[in-house]
């Protein structure tokens, strides 16, 4: 159990009497109907990466509809959800991750979120109408993307940067480079605890997101944790009605540094099946990765320039644990 100093807590922080008490439960807490929020939006960027955000505006039924969808896909036998895979670069995956060997207790889709994307592949699975999933895939992705947006405007406001679209242009821009996740965390009934250590009961391994805003919703069963600054990993407590933001690893170039991208990863779960839903926002792959220059204030940069391709192109090259951006720090002058 972690405990952070008490200014820092009574910041922003809500205590939800329905969790359990096993669980930290100082999760950043962001309202987003409140006109204040960018000023606590950009304190748990630089603080922790990683908020929640309550009054969203994302429809409840948007939410359902593809949550069922999800659950119907996953209950599918293997050789019929395989028929949609592999996942590289957008397909079923079942244990294995990325293409450098990390393994976890999970099966998932990748989708991406360009409208184009055809899924014929998935006419055979979803019978006469694949439109059905389809349609709850696109109706979520563009409400959530919306969502987005409108967080990654409020922090150009609270950092003053002008002009306020400079992040969300990018994620609206037709070749936006982002992606759809949704995964299936089976129950895991051999898990001891003293298996907590052992990677093939991890989840989902730890690990920051290249991408510039990951928005991430799960049904009620806990195993997301993040990893503070001084190393301590914590439990989130799981709520279907809320969002979970992480910054990823281009938002903090692109802030040189002030905004953290947040590790973290997921733990898998004894009883209960967890199910979540990420949408990662991304750049076009050509857009050129650096700080904006009116973060900087006559500071130097601490990257080296990289377009989004090349980051991307060496992201995936590499295991979940790595520090990817290390490659691109610039090193400091003696
Ligand atoms: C982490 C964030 C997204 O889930 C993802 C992941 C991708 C994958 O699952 O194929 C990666 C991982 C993620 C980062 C490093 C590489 C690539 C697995 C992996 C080992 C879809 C993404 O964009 O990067």
């Amino acid at each position: 159990m972690v405990v952070l100093s008490k200014p820092a807590i009574e910041q922003f922080y809500a205590t939800q009497t329905s969790q359990p008490s096993i669980f930290f439960t100082g999760v950043p807490l962001i309202d987003l109907s409140k006109p204040d929020s960018k000023n606590l939006l950009v304190k748990a960027c630089e603080e922790f990466g990683f908020f929640k955000v309550v009054n969203h505006g994302v429809p409840t039924e948007f939410i359902t509809k593809l949550e069922t969808e999800a659950v119907k896909f996953f209950s599918l036998p293997l050789s019929e959800k395989e028929k949609t895979g592999p996942p590289n670069p957008f397909g079923y995956g079942s244990k294995s991750i990325g293409s450098s060997g990390d393994v976890g207790w999970i099966e998932y889709l990748l989708l991406t979120t360009n409208p184009e994307f055809s899924y014929q592949r998935f006419a055979s699975i979803f019978g006469e109408d694949p439109e059905i999933f389809r349609c709850a895939v696109n109706d979520y992705v563009s409400a959530v993307k919306k969502m987005a947006c409108e967080i990654v405007e409020l922090l150009a406001d609270g950092l003053k940067i002008q002009p306020r679209n400079v992040f969300s242009k990018l994620l609206m821009d037709e070749q936006s480079d982002s992606v759809f996740r949704l995964n299936h965390y089976p129950p895991c009934p051999e898990l001891q605890d003293d298996d907590m250590n052992d990677p093939n009961m991890i989840g989902f391994g730890e690990h920051t997101d290249p991408q510039i805003i990951s928005v991430l919703r799960s049904n009620n069963t806990s195993g997301l944790q993040i990893n503070l600054r001084d190393g301590n990993w914590i439990s989130i407590p799981p709520d279907q009605n809320s969002f979970f933001i992480n910054v990823g690893d281009s938002l903090q170039v692109m802030t040189n540094g002030k905004f953290k991208s947040v590790r973290h990863r997921v733990l898998a779960n004894s009883s209960k099946s967890r199910v979540s839903m990420i949408y990662f926002g991304g750049p076009p792959l050509s857009e050129l990765i650096a700080p904006l220059p009116s973060i900087m204030e006559g500071e130097d940069s601490l990257y080296k320039e990289f377009t989004w391709f090349e980051y991307k192109k060496s992201a995936f090259k590499s295991r979940l644990a790595d520090n990817r951006l290390g490659l691109f720090e610039k090193i400091a002058a003696s």
